[in-house]
């Protein structure tokens, strides 16, 4: 999954039409390196942020959506937890949801289900505001997975297929580097439930921290990290280094179908 954020600085002159010419070509050129899918947010989830309003997002997304939508053949995700996104952006092509609030939104459950397109469930302890202060957990893998499985129920019985959930323990979303690693070095526990898991890692505070390196030095250790959460059993890498990644997912894939012990 390639990320591709629509953020009003990421455009020198802030025009909507520039925005989604740049978009497009970076959604192309993910596509062209072995993305699956390309995931579209307006940066609504950083840590400390206080969200965007469902007009800012709305302008954001949806003309970026409307770009790509038959210009790529990849599926197209929108990275958003509010109901209005979700039907707008599944309207202009979207064809996953992607909500770092696991459907707690009001009105968000309904939307899902009306929607009938596939959705990651994703754990956050917290909102984007707080999160980081001073996170929290007597066991951090039990507790992500016991919140997962809970949204799960809620999603089912709000009439949502579970063929179309899939999970993810929110790295760095309320989580120090402790639990981070706690997480990743766990992720099978998460895994063994039979939904397929998305892990999102790339060049997250955990690679920064950890290492000492500023967020254009992330790579090396990203791949590292996608390569351990492919190995651990994660379908879907969420990344912003789409070759790259690609390649550590492909050759772990390779070596973990041979034969013999
Ligand atoms: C600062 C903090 C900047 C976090 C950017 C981020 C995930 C996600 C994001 C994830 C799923 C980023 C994140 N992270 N959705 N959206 N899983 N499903 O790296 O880990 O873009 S925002």
């Amino acid at each position: 999954m390639g990320i591709l954020n629509v953020t009003p600085d990421s455009f020198s002159d802030g025009g909507v039409f520039v925005g989604a010419d740049q978009a497009l070509a970076h959604a192309r050129q993910m596509e062209a390196d072995g993305a699956a899918i390309i995931d579209v947010g307006g940066e609504s989830t950083r840590p400390g942020s206080r969200g965007v309003s469902v007009d800012e997002e709305l302008s954001r997304v949806i003309p970026v959506l409307e770009a790509l939508h038959g210009e790529v053949s990849v599926p197209l995700s929108v990275d958003t937890s509010k109901p209005a996104v979700m039907r707008a952006a599944v309207d202009a092509g979207a064809g996953l949801i992607n909500d770092v609030m696991a459907l707690r939104r009001d009105g968000a459950l309904a939307a899902a289900r009306d929607l009938s397109v596939p959705v990651c469930l994703m754990h956050m302890q917290g909102t984007p505001e707080t999160m980081q202060d001073k996170p929290c957990y007597q066991h951090v893998v039990k507790e992500v997975v016991t919140f997962l499985l809970e949204r799960v129920e809620a999603a089912e019985a709000a009439g949502i297929e579970r063929c179309n959930l899939m999970l993810d323990p929110g790295f760095g979303f309320g989580k120090t580097d402790p639990h981070n690693a706690e997480l990743l070095k766990g992720l099978p526990k998460l895994v063994g439930h039979g939904l397929p898991v998305l892990a999102g890692l790339s060049r997250k505070s955990l690679v920064g921290r950890v290492l000492g390196r500023a967020m254009e030095e992330r790579l090396a250790g990203s791949v590292a990290l996608a390569t351990m959460a492919t190995m651990h059993g994660a379908r879907i890498i969420r990344a912003h280094d789409v070759r790259e990644t690609v390649d550590a997912v492909r050759l772990v894939n390779y070596v973990m179908a041979a034969q013999g012990a």
